[in-house]
C-alpha cells in the first residue's frame, strides 16, 4: 500500500478521535465536507440532489475519500526522494481541516485541536515511513520487513482510533441527552386527531406522519449533535432586552401541542416532502413580545448551530392566528435528533426554508436589507408562502388495476388557508368532486378519495385542489425554484 495513503488513514483516525474529545462536530473530514456543501454552486448542488436524492451526501463524501486517496497516494509516488511534497500534501490537508472547523458557528476554537491532530500525525507519520522505506532501498537489513510491519501498525492504529473516536463520540451525543429529557406534557394538547380524518385504508399516508417516516431536509452532513444541558438560545437585535434562554426555561414553560403540515420547497409536484405531527413548544410570538420588537422590524433571522440561516416575516412570527412555534417535542417525544433536537422552529403555512430551522440557536430581529439567509443567497424566493397542492397516493403510477370503478385517493394542502375541494378526472375527462377527510385544522393536509368509471386500457388521472380562499390549482407548471413548484399532479395506470 501506498505510503500516502497510510498517513491518510493515521491522519483521519486520529482527527476523527480527537474530535470525539473536544467537540463531536468537529471530526475534520465532516467538517470539510459541510465546507463542500456551503462552497458547491447551486447548480451542482440541485443536480446532486436531483441525481442522487438523499443519497447527494454520501455521494459527496465518497467523492471526497476518492479525491483524497489520489492526492494522498500521488504525493507518496512524488516523494521518493525527500518526503517534502507529500508533507506538503498533509500541512494542506490539515489547514482545510482547520478552518473549515474555524468556519463552523457551533465550535469553540479548541475543536481546531482535531484538524492539528490530523496535520500532526498524518505529516509524522509520513515522515516516519518516508526514512523507513528510504533505508529499505538502501538495502538496510530487516527494513523491509520494518516497513511492512510500520505500515500495518499504522494502518491498525488508525482503525482503533476511529473506532474509539466513534464510541466516546456515542457516549457524549445528543441522543443520550434527548433520553435524559423525560415525558414532555403539553398544559394545551392538541385536539385528538379523529379516526375519518384520513383514509389509510384506501391508500392515503396516515394523518400523523409517524417520526421515523417524516421527510427530512437539510444541508448537514453529518446531524448535528447539541446536548439540551449546553444548549442556549439567544434572541437579540430590534428588541428591547435581549434574552437567553436555556433548555429548561423553554421546558419549564406551559406548553402547547399544535398540528401541522410541514412542506419543502424543493417538493415537486407528487412528491415526497410534506408530512404532519403534533409539534410540543412554546408560542414563537410570546417570546418576542416577551423581548419586546421594536419599530421598523421585518425579519425574524435565526441561525442554526451548523450555520445554516433563515429568514421569517417577523409579522408571521408574532401573528397569535398563525400560531409559530418554538418546538421541542414532536408527536409525544422530545424532538428526534435529525429534527432538530433541542429545539425548532416550525411557522404552519411557510415553506420550511423560510421558517423551520433545526438545531437553532440564534434569533436576530432585523430588516430583509441587513441579512441574507442561507437559500436567499441561492436564488430562492425571500417570501415563501406554501403554494396550494395536491397529490394522488394511489393507484400508484403505472400500476395495473382492474378496468371499471376505480378509486383514486390522495392528499391536498393549503396550510394557513384550508382546503375547500379536491377534484379528479380520467384523461381529458370532465373533473370530479373527490370525497375529502375531516378536517382537522386549516395548517394541515386533508385527505381524499373518488371512485371513477375506466375503460379497459392506459389512462391518466389527474388532480386538483381548491383552497379556502377559492383559488383552484393551476394547471401551469413550474418548477421548485425560486418559490415552490405548480401544476397537477398525473400519474398512468392501466385498467385491465
Ligand atoms: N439547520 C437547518 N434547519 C433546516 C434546514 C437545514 O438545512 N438546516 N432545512 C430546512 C428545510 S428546507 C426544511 S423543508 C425543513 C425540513 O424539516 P425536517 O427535516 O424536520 O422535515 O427544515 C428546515 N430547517
Ligand atoms: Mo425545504
Amino acid at each position: 500500500m501506498s505510503l500516502g495513503v497510510v498517513a491518510l488513514a493515521a491522519a483521519l483516525g486520529a482527527g476523527h478521535l480527537v474530535a470525539a474529545l473536544v467537540s463531536v462536530n468537529a471530526s475534520p473530514y465532516l467538517a470539510v465536507g459541510n465546507e463542500a456543501i456551503d462552497l458547491t454552486p447551486v447548480e451542482l448542488k440541485d443536480f446532486a440532489v436531483r441525481t442522487f436524492g438523499t443519497y447527494d451526501k454520501l455521494v459527496l463524501l465518497l467523492g471526497m475519500a476518492v479525491v483524497m486517496l489520489l492526492v494522498a497516494a500521488a504525493a507518496g509516488a512524488a516523494s521518493r526522494r525527500t518526503p517534502v511534497p507529500g508533507l506538503a500534501v498533509f500541512a494542506g490537508f490539515g489547514l482545510v481541516g482547520v478552518v473549515a472547523v474555524l468556519r463552523r458557528p457551533d465550535l469553540d476554537v479548541v475543536a481546531v485541536l482535531a484538524p492539528v491532530a490530523s496535520l500532526v500525525t498524518g505529516a509524522a507519520v509520513f515522515a516516519l515511513l518516508h526514512r523507513l522505506g528510504l533505508r529499505a532501498r538502501h538495502g538496510v537489513d530487516g527494513s523491509r520487513r520494518a516497513v511492512l510491519l510500520a505500515g500495518a501498525g499504522v494502518v491498525a492504529g488508525a482503525g482503533v482510533a476511529a473506532a474509539g473516536g466513534q464510541w466516546l463520540a456515542g457516549t457524549r451525543d445528543a441522543e443520550s441527552s434527548r433520553s435524559a429529557v423525560g415525558p414532555l406534557v403539553p398544559a394545551r394538547a392538541a385536539p385528538p386527531i379523529p379516526a375519518d380524518a384520513d383514509f389509510a385504508k384506501l391508500g392515503t399516508p396516515t394523518f400523523l406522519t409517524p417520526n421515523r417516516d417524516f421527510y427530512r431536509v437539510d444541508v448537514a452532513l453529518s446531524v448535528p449533535q447539541v446536548r439540551a444541558e449546553d444548549w442556549s438560545l439567544r434572541l437579540h437585535g430590534m428588541v428591547d432586552r435581549e434574552v437567553r434562554y436555556r433548555y429548561s426555561d423553554i421546558r419549564d414553560r406551559p406548553l402547547v401541542e399544535r398540528t401541522i403540515t410541514m412542506t419543502c420547497v424543493s417538493n415537486e409536484v407528487g412528491g415526497p416532502y410534506v408530512s404532519t405531527a403534533n409539534f410540543v413548544g412554546v408560542d414563537l410570538g410570546d417570546l418576542l413580545r416577551e423581548a419586546g420588537v421594536r419599530p421598523g422590524a421585518e425579519q425574524l433571522f435565526s441561525t442554526s448551530v451548523d450555520g445554516w440561516t433563515s429568514g421569517t416575516p417577523v409579522a408571521a412570527a408574532m401573528d397569535p392566528a398563525r400560531g409559530a412555534m418554538l418546538a421541542i417535542g414532536m408527536n409525544g417525544e422530545p424532538l428526534p435528533v435529525e429534527h432538530g433536537f433541542p429545539a425548532r422552529l416550525v411557522v404552519p403555512g411557510l415553506y420550511g426554508y423560510v421558517s423551520a430551522t433545526k438545531w437553532v440557536t440564534d434569533l436576530e430581529v432585523t430588516t430583509w436589507r441587513a441579512r441574507q439567509a442561507y437559500w436567499l443567497r441561492r436564488n430562492w424566493a425571500e417570501r415563501a408562502p406554501i403554494k396550494t397542492q395536491s397529490r394522488i397516493d394511489f393507484p400508484k403510477g403505472f400500476a395495473t388495476v382492474p378496468p371499471g370503478r376505480v378509486r383514486v385517493a390522495g392528499i391536498a394542502w393549503a396550510q394557513h388557508t384550508g382546503i375547500a375541494r379536491v377534484e379528479v378526472r380520467i384523461d381529458a375527462g370532465p373533473w370530479q368532486d373527490a370525497m375529502l377527510s375531516g378536517e382537522v385544522n386549516v395548517d394541515t393536509w386533508r385527505m381524499w378519495w373518488a371512485e371513477l368509471t375506466v375503460s379497459p386500457g392506459p389512462h391518466q388521472v389527474s388532480c386538483r385542489a381548491t383552497d379556502k380562499a377559492g383559488y383552484t390549482q393551476t394547471g401551469e407548471r413550474a418548477g421548485t425554484v425560486p418559490d415552490g413548484a405548480t401544476g397537477w399532479h398525473t400519474i398512468s395506470f392501466t385498467a385491465g
